[in-house]
């Protein structure tokens, strides 16, 4: 680790996991320094990544003042940002409220695996399956009440913008109150700065 930043993110400049940890990282103060992968190189396929992840997805991050402990899946590594910063006792509280795991675990098992087959369908799939694109199950995503989020530290910014715009669904008239707490994270200093890299990188590619 030559950058001496506290965490190696690895991560993809298009999808939205790496992001996740991206935004959690910047909320919480802490430093990175990002690894984007080439996906169609399939860099984050290669052995020696594997090894991090095995997945071979991204994100990993690697906590380098943490014997470089390795966390390879969003959420997790957003939990776990979360709780070293805790047990430094960093301005969070120490106890992570069960109301905010129950909405992580609800992100990683529910809602963002399924916002994942629908992004697959729609972008990458080679043909074309109309059932599959609109996915009612998309609609898990609207039903998590907004007031369980913001909280003090960062692990609610995990589905921050996967929300956006999802064909077949007028947040703003079907579920105000998400819409509302979908704009205040929009709002973020943490979120705008990931999502004007994010432009600056697609654009770039
Ligand atoms: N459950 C995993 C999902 C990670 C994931 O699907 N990452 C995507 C990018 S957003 C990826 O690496 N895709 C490349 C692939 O599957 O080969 C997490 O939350 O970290």
């Amino acid at each position: 680790m030559s950058h001496g930043k506290q965490f190696t993110l690895y991560s993809h400049y298009r999808g939205a996991n790496g992001w996740k940890a991206a935004i959690a990282l910047e909320e919480l103060g802490l430093t990175y320094h990002t690894i984007y992968f080439n996906f169609d190189k399939l860099e984050h396929k290669n052995a020696e990544y594997v090894k991090l992840n095995p997945n071979g997805r991204i994100p990993t991050i690697i906590d380098h003042h943490n014997n470089d402990f390795t966390v390879g899946m969003s959420s997790l590594a957003v939990l776990c940002m979360q709780l070293t910063i805790a047990r430094k006792g960093v301005g969070c509280d120490p106890d992570v409220p069960r109301g905010e795991l129950q909405w992580l675990f609800f992100q990683a098992s529910g809602q963002g695996p399924y916002f994942g087959q629908v992004g697959w369908f729609k972008l990458f799939h080679p043909e074309k399956v109309p059932s599959a694109i609109l996915s009612k199950n998309g609609s898990l995503a609207a039903s998590a009440p907004s007031q369980i989020f913001p909280s003090s530290c960062g692990n609610h910014l995990a589905t921050t913008f996967l929300l956006a715009d999802y064909e077949g669904f007028n947040f703003e008239k079907d579920f105000p109150a998400v819409h509302k707490w979908h704009n205040t994270m929009l709002a973020r200093p943490s979120v705008k700065k990931c999502m004007e890299l994010r432009e600056s990188l697609l654009n770039a590619h």
